[in-house]
């Protein structure tokens, strides 16, 4: 298990910068954005000894649900991410966090880079990504994000087409005055599925009245209820109802996460390796949960099919012991950035490939025809 890990040198002396805006093939509700079309950045990074890499920055387009969004995710990468990797010697995944360690923040930015930096260490190892991270799992349980819609009716209807798909788990997306008898129609139809809502800050602590009234309907979990900077309110908000809050928002950082644990903020973290920094900080952010029996999942951001290839290797790591927000690729976008789609099985499962790196095939030619704008970064 310790072995010593990624001594052989690494260099990338190339990046590609590309923005792509594939289209979703339904429009996606929150409480904070209506999207049509989901941007995101693909970082395609190249070794001097002639390996390719791809990472995924996948930020929304406008800063709703962080304070990144595509247009700071290509500046932060631009002006300074890259230009403190470019050329430098990788022997570790510490030496190149370390480059960019000045920089605050902008964790989407530099997960970019990141997961690119694992991609060519998977390769060059020969191994499956997930492998390196130390994952124990062979396939995965997939889950789903639904909107919120303007009724019950109509989220009733988006959560059949779920279970249709074979989605066991099933998240909805609510609203102040979209939630308790959205709650109520999809239980009352749905009895047994595992069901979760998300809040995405949507309320305060004024609101308690509504969030107990949740109580009643066997969710999994509530997720991210109040501020997105918050920890305080959920810990006392945590105190009056049943249901397990699960903190995404709020959570940054091992740190973050362990103030909130402390504080009795959040029994389940959602960790979204983008928001956190990278696969490596959510592995450590992982294992630190684990000893404290806190069990993690991995949330999504509407990833191209290489984001959500990334996501199912960390989702093999032992304390991912929820299912998190992976669906398979014809829930998302009209055109992915795979050769072949990620599919849910009729176990509500999708299979972790085995073979080295990534272990899905990515389509060049479906991302020329996705990318809206790409520049070329090389090491002087
Ligand atoms: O809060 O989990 C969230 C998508 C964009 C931004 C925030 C969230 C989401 C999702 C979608 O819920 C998860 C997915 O990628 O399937
Ligand atoms: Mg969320």
């Amino acid at each position: 298990m310790h072995r010593i890990m990624n001594i052989s040198p690494l260099r990338i002396v190339r990046v590609d910068l590309l923005h792509l805006r594939p289209r979703l093939r339904r429009p996606f509700e929150t409480s904070f954005v209506r999207l049509d079309d989901k941007d995101t950045v693909l970082v395609r990074a190249f070794t001097d000894d002639g390996l390719i890499g791809y990472g995924e920055a996948p930020a929304m387009p406008v800063p709703y649900y962080n304070d990144e969004c595509t247009d700071t995710v290509l500046l932060m990468l631009e002006r300074y991410i890259l230009p403190s990797v470019l050329g430098v010697e990788l022997p570790s995944i510490e030496a190149l966090q370390a480059c960019y360690a000045p920089i605050k923040g902008h964790h989407m930015a530099k997960t970019g880079i990141e997961a690119a930096y694992w991609h060519l260490r998977a390769q060059q190892e020969a191994r499956p990504l997930w492998e390196l991270w130390g994952g124990v799992r062979d396939r995965i349980e997939a889950g789903i994000s639904i909107g919120t819609e303007a009724t019950a009716e109509q989220v009733v209807e988006k959560v059949r087409a779920a279970v249709d798909a074979g989605y066991r788990r099933i998240k909805v997306k609510i609203a102040p005055n979209r939630d308790v008898a959205m709650a109520e129609a999809i239980r009352a139809a749905f009895p047994d599925i595992r069901l979760m809502l998300d809040a995405n800050s949507a309320y305060t602590l004024a609101d308690s009245d509504r969030l107990v009234a949740l109580d009643e309907f066997d969710l999994l979990m509530l997720e991210q209820p109040l501020d997105h900077d918050d920890i305080i309110d959920h810990a006392r908000l945590q105190e009056q109802i049943q249901t397990p809050i699960c903190l995404d928002e709020s959570i940054h950082s091992r740190a973050d996460a362990r103030k909130a644990i402390d504080i009795g903020a959040a029994r389940i973290i959602n960790i979204k390796p983008s928001r956190v920094g990278g696969f490596w900080e959510s592995k450590l952010l992982a294992e630190d949960c684990e000893r404290r029996g806190v069990p993690v999942w991995c949330g999504g951001m509407l990833e191209t099919g290489i984001g959500k290839a990334f996501n199912i290797h960390i989702s093999t790591l032992n304390n991912f012991s929820l299912p998190g927000d992976t669906s398979g690729t014809d829930q998302y976008f009209e055109q992915d950035v795979l050769c072949q789609p990620i599919v849910v099985g009729p176990d509500s499962c999708i299979e972790v490939p085995t073979t080295p790196g990534l272990g899905f095939e990515i389509d060049e030619q479906a991302i020329r025809l996705l990318t809206v704008a790409s520049r070329r970064f090389d090491a002087v």
